[in-house]
Order: C-alpha cells, then structure tokens, then sequence
C-alpha cells in the first residue's frame, strides 16, 4: 500500500507536534509549514526531525504563512497531500482583541486559501481538509452543555474568525462536494502547551514559586469555567474524523467542567501545598498556600478580556457514537503531567541560577 501523505499547518505549535507525532507512528509521510522567525521555532517538534538526504525520510518541513496564498497553493500543488490539518491560527483568544485584523487574515481567510488551493489545483477527489475549530464558537454560550446543533455566539475577534473558518468549511463540502470536516474542539492543553494560556501559566507559575524562582502569580477572571481535555487525546479524533467515510462536524469535549479557581487548587495539590485559601473578592481576591499561608496567587485585572467567555462545556455524545472516540486521560492526569514537567524545567533554571548563570524568564 502506498503511504498517505499529510499537509499539517501550525505543525510548530502544541497540537502539530503531537499530531506530527502521531501519524508519523501511522507509517503518514508528514509535512508541515513553519514561519520564518527571527529564533528557533521548532521547541516542539525538534525530536521529530528527520535527515532529509536519507532515503527513508517522512518528515518535511517548509517555510511558510497562511496569510500567504500563493505559497499555499504552492505548497499544496507541490506535496499533492491525501490529508490537510488546518491547524495554523492565531489561537490567543486575548491577543485577537489587540490583533483583530491579522487574527483574521490567519484564522478566517487562510482556511479559505485552504480550501480554495484544493480547488484550484484539481484536487477535491483526492484532498481531505480538518478545520480546527474551536468551542470559542460557541462564546456568550446559548445551552449547556453545547452540542453540534447548539446556536454559536463568539464573543471575541477569534471567536468571529474561526467562525468563518467553519463555514467556509462547511460551504466548500456542500458547494464542490470537497471531504472537508470541523472538528469543535474544546480547550485542550499538556506540557507543551503555549505559556501565555491559563492552564501552563498555572502549572509553569506555581512550580517556578514551589522552586523559589517567583513569589506571585497573576492571573485574570478565576471564575471562568472550562471542559479542559488532553492534547495527545485529541489530535487522534483530528486524525479519525477524516478517517470517517463521510465528512461532517463534532464536538470533541470531556463533558467535565471545572473553573481557573477550581485548576489553581488541583496544581497546588500536585506540588504538595494542599490547596490554596481564597480570600477577597473580584480584583482583590488573593490565594495562599494551605501549608504556609504564603500569598502566592493576585488577581490583576490586566488580564480580563473585553469580552468575556464565562463558561464552556461540551457533549461529545456525537463523536463516540460515529466514531468511537471518548477522552481517556483525566484532568487529575494532566495536571500532574504538566506540573512534572514544568518543575523539572524550575528546577534545572534554580540549580543554574544557583550556579551564577543569569536566565530571562517572563512569566506574562
Ligand atoms: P498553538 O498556538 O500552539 O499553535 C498554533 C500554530 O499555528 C503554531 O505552529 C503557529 O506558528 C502557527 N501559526 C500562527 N499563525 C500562523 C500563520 N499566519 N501562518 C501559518 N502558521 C501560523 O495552537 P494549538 O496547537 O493549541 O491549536 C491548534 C489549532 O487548534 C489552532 O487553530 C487553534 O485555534 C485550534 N484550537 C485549539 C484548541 C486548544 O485548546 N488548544 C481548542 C480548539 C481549537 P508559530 O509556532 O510560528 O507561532
Ligand atoms: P481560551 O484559553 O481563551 O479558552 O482559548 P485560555 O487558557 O487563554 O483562557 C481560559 C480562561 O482562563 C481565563 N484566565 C486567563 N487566561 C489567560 N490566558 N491568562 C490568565 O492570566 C488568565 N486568568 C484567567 C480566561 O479569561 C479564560 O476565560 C483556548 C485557545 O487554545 C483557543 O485557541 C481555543 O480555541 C480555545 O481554548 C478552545
């Protein structure tokens, strides 16, 4: 059997690496697009690499930018791939507020360069395309729990960008009959998780403080409430849903929720505090250790949204029936994951420091 071929966009970010990953142990010939950067962008997936001049390679990468559509539709001619991941976007859903208009050149319009390069190269026979999409659709959310048929309501310029993306996805199935699919997938985190996102801020701030590297963490709105699964787990329903014999949308989600307060308290568990006492209210509210009765954790407003999401939970009722798909690990699980690894980060940076070795870290 002749190997398939899979295009991945955003293969440098927490989801391209684990799917890279993942259809690489599938026997997948797998390409992905990398942006140019002024610094080495390839943290995630360096362990991936493969030597081109060997004749066994599998793994390609190649510059480029979804903002970009000639060197999309380059590309695609190209690889000529049987899969598509769309998994490249601006995926901060704070900074879409401060980069609405690039927010949606990359999320909105390059699915369209997507989805249109597959056109116009012939290839809507061929070419399967995964939409990441996002339960930020669902924003100021209309039922709880939200399911395939709930109405969506994005509250931020993320939210409107990947709104576009879905339809343009759905359009181009139901217009040109192209195998193209939307994955709605709900928050989705691990040990290689962005910094800047509230899960990994929490992991990464609280174990830099149990290492004595920071005293305080700030975070923003604690009452938030999120359905938060595991990246490794979802990256294989990405991988099934175009495994499936016709294409269509799902709601990939744990059916569990719990709030940023609620994760605080978990991580500082796994670092062996006990938990954290809450005190004060809105901006003033304040966390201390329950062992120490250290302050560890302030509310600054600086990280409230405009606009906010206050709550999401998925039912992905759907995808387990069409596709047999549930997710296995817990959030328990993946907090102790995400707490190993970024203390074993801590600790490495402690014992340098200790040794007179000078780090810039920022814990923003
Ligand atoms: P990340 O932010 O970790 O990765 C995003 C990737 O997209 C990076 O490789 C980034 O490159 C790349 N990228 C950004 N802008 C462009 C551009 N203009 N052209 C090409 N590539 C670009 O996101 P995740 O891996 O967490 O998410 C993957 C996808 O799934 C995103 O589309 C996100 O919006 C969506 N999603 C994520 C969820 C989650 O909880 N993780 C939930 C639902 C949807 P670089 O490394 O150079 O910045
Ligand atoms: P989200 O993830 O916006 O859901 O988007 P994020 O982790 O950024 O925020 C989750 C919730 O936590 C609240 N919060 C904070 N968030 C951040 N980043 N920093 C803080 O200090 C902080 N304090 C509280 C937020 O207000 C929010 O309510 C993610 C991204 O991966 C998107 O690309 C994806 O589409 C959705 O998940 C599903």
């Amino acid at each position: 059997m002749t190997k398939k071929v899979a295009l991945i966009t955003g293969i440098t970010g927490q989801d391209g690496s684990y799917l890279g990953e993942f259809l690489l142990s599938k026997g997948y010939e797998v390409h992905g697009i990398k942006r140019r950067s002024s610094s080495f962008n390839t943290e995630r997936i360096d362990h991936l690499y493969q030597d081109p001049h060997k004749s066994k390679c599998r793994f390609f990468l190649h510059y480029g930018d979804l903002t970009d559509s000639t060197n999309i539709l380059k590309l695609i001619e190209k690889i000529q791939p049987d899969e598509i991941y769309n998994l490249g976007a601006q995926s901060h859903v704070a900074v879409s507020f401060e980069s609405p208009e690039y927010t949606a050149n990359s999320d909105a319009l390059g699915t369209l360069r997507i989805l249109e390069a597959v056109k116009i190269l012939k290839l809507i026979n061929k070419t399967k395309v995964y939409q990441a999409s996002t339960s930020e659709l669902f924003g100021k959310v209309q039922e709880i729990p939200q399911t395939e048929s709930t109405p969506f309501y994005p509250a931020s310029p993320y939210g409107v960008a990947k709104l576009y993306a879905y339809w343009i996805t759905v359009n181009y199935r139901e217009s040109y009959g192209m195998f193209a699919s939307n994955g709605i997938l709900f928050n989705h985190e691990s040990p290689r998780r962005g910094e800047t996102f509230v899960t990994r801020k929490i992991t990464r701030g609280l174990a830099r403080i149990d290492q004595g590297l920071d005293e305080i963490l700030y975070l923003g709105n604690l009452d938030a409430k999120r359905d938060w699964g595991h990246a490794k787990d979802y990256v294989e329903v990405q991988w099934k849903i175009l495994q499936h014999s016709k294409p269509d949308d799902f709601v990939i989600a744990t059916g569990r929720q719990e709030s940023v307060r609620r994760f605080v308290e978990l991580a500082s568990i796994e670092l062996g505090w006990g938990g954290i006492i809450w005190e004060g209210e809105g901006e003033n509210e304040i966390g201390k250790r329950k062992d120490s009765s250290k302050i560890v954790i302030k509310v600054d407003k600086r990280y409230f949204r405009p606009s906010e999401v206050q709550e999401l939970l998925g039912n992905n009722f759907k995808a387990k029936k069409i596709l047999g798909w549930e997710s296995k690990i817990t959030l328990e699980k993946l907090i102790k994951e995400m707490i190993q690894n970024d203390k074993e980060l801590a600790a490495k940076e402690s014992l340098l420091k200790r040794e007179g070795y000078k780090i810039n870290s920022s814990n923003e």
